[in-house]
């Protein structure tokens, strides 16, 4: 993907930190650890534009990047992960209606990638944020992440049955890999389609 220029443009633990929409965004969600910020740095092509770690539950706040390209630009938006064993119950009620403050009230929001590990399987988290997010109509795809952790033959059968358990159209789950670069031009289409 031809980038012109990526930068960082602010994080915010509340809406009324939210900047005003002005450009397209595509959002990064999933449980905590899943690898939404190694995705958006890859797709992007930036080392550490967004900061990864792996200590889960690193990003609490939402973070807003600019993306210029030759024709447009756009916003990706990377939320804070979910489902983080050790946060208080109190915290998970924060995360949850701060999430649902930016998904359910964001008018130039065009897509939603929801991240699935690889070798885990889907659980409730997942599919009751696909049906939230449907209900809403805000488009959404899901990217099977760390794809390289598995070889070949094993990887593709967990894409088989991930692709199953989530019952979406081919078109909308891709297979990638933060660290090999896996699906990431198939990622790019899946948010050009959206646009
Ligand atoms: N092998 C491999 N490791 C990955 C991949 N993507 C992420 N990781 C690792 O997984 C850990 C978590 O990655 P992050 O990108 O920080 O995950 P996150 O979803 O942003 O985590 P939180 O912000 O804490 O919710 C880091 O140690 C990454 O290096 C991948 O595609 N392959
Ligand atoms: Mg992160």
């Amino acid at each position: 993907m031809k980038l012109r220029n990526v930068e960082y443009m602010l994080a915010a633990a509340k809406p009324d930190g939210f900047p005003a929409p002005q450009a397209p965004e595509v959002a990064f969600l999933g449980r905590s650890n899943v690898g939404k910020s190694s995705l958006l740095n890859k797709l992007v092509n930036r080392k550490a534009l967004a900061r990864t770690s792996s200590t889960p539950g690193k990003t609490r706040l939402l973070h807003w990047f600019r993306v210029t390209r030759p024709q447009d630009e756009l916003w990706f938006v990377d939320l804070p992960g979910y489902g983080y064993a050790k946060v208080a119950k109190s915290e998970r009620r924060h995360w949850q209606d701060l999430i649902e403050a930016y998904l359910g009230d964001r008018d130039t929001l065009r897509l939603a990638v929801l991240l699935q590990d690889l070798r885990r399987d889907v659980s409730e988290d997942e599919t009751l944020l696909l049906e939230w997010l449907a209900e809403r109509q805000v488009p959404s795809v899901v990217a099977l992440t760390k794809c390289d952790k598995l070889k070949p033959m094993r990887r593709a059968a967990q894409v088989k049955k991930l692709k199953a358990q989530l019952g979406l159209s081919a078109d909308r789950v891709v297979a990638t890999s933060a660290e090999k670069g896996f699906g990431i031009p198939e990622l790019w289409s899946a948010i050009d389609r959206h646009l």
